[in-house]
C-alpha cells in the first residue's frame, strides 16, 4: 500500500510540474475587466469609458478602434499636460493602445481612456452600454460599460 501512495505522490508531483511548465497561450489572450463610465445627461456631448485590458498570451496585441450604439463616434484618447500646465486630452498619438504580452493596459481617469463622442443617449447610473472594441490580432470583443459614480 505504501508503494501505491508513493507512486500516486510521484504522479501528482509530475502532473503539477507539467502544468507549471505549460507556457502562456500562443498568440494574444485578451480579457477585459471592470468596464465603466461616469453618469452624464445627453446634453453633455461626450463621455469617457475606463477599464482594465489584460493579455495573458505570449504575443502583444493592440486596441485599434471601438464603436457603440450609444456613441456617434468612439476614439482612443490619452490625457496629457498642456503647455499651460492644464490637463488636456487628445487621440492617442500612436493611433492604438498596445497590450503587451503577459501585461495589461489600464484605462483610467487622468490617463488612457475611450472617448464616446456625440452621445446618443443619457448615461444614467445603472445603465449598461455595449461597447465593441477591435484588436489588431484578436478581432472584435464586445463589453458592457457599467454607468456608475467613480
Ligand atoms: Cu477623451
Amino acid at each position: 500500500m505504501k508503494k501505491f501512495y508513493l507512486a500516486l505522490g510521484i504522479i501528482i508531483a509530475l502532473a503539477a510540474m507539467l502544468s507549471a511548465c505549460q507556457s502562456a497561450p500562443q498568440g494574444p489572450a485578451i480579457s477585459i475587466d471592470g468596464a465603466w463610465g461616469r453618469p452624464s445627461p445627453k446634453v453633455a456631448t461626450a463621455g469617457a469609458f475606463y477599464m482594465l485590458i489584460k493579455n495573458e498570451g505570449s504575443e502583444a496585441d493592440s486596441l485599434i478602434s471601438g464603436k457603440s450604439p450609444a456613441c456617434g463616434t468612439v476614439e482612443l484618447h490619452e490625457s496629457y499636460m498642456t503647455d499651460e500646465g492644464a490637463m488636456g486630452m487628445r487621440p492617442v498619438q500612436d493611433g492604438y493602445i498596445e497590450i503587451p504580452a503577459g501585461g495589461e493596459a489600464e484605462l483610467k481617469i487622468g490617463g488612457l481612456h475611450i472617448m464616446c463622442i456625440d452621445k446618443l443617449e443619457d448615461f444614467d447610473i445603472g445603465a449598461v452600454l455595449p461597447l465593441t472594441l477591435t484588436f489588431e490580432k484578436s478581432g472584435e470583443m464586445t463589453v458592457d460599460i457599467e454607468i456608475k459614480e467613480p
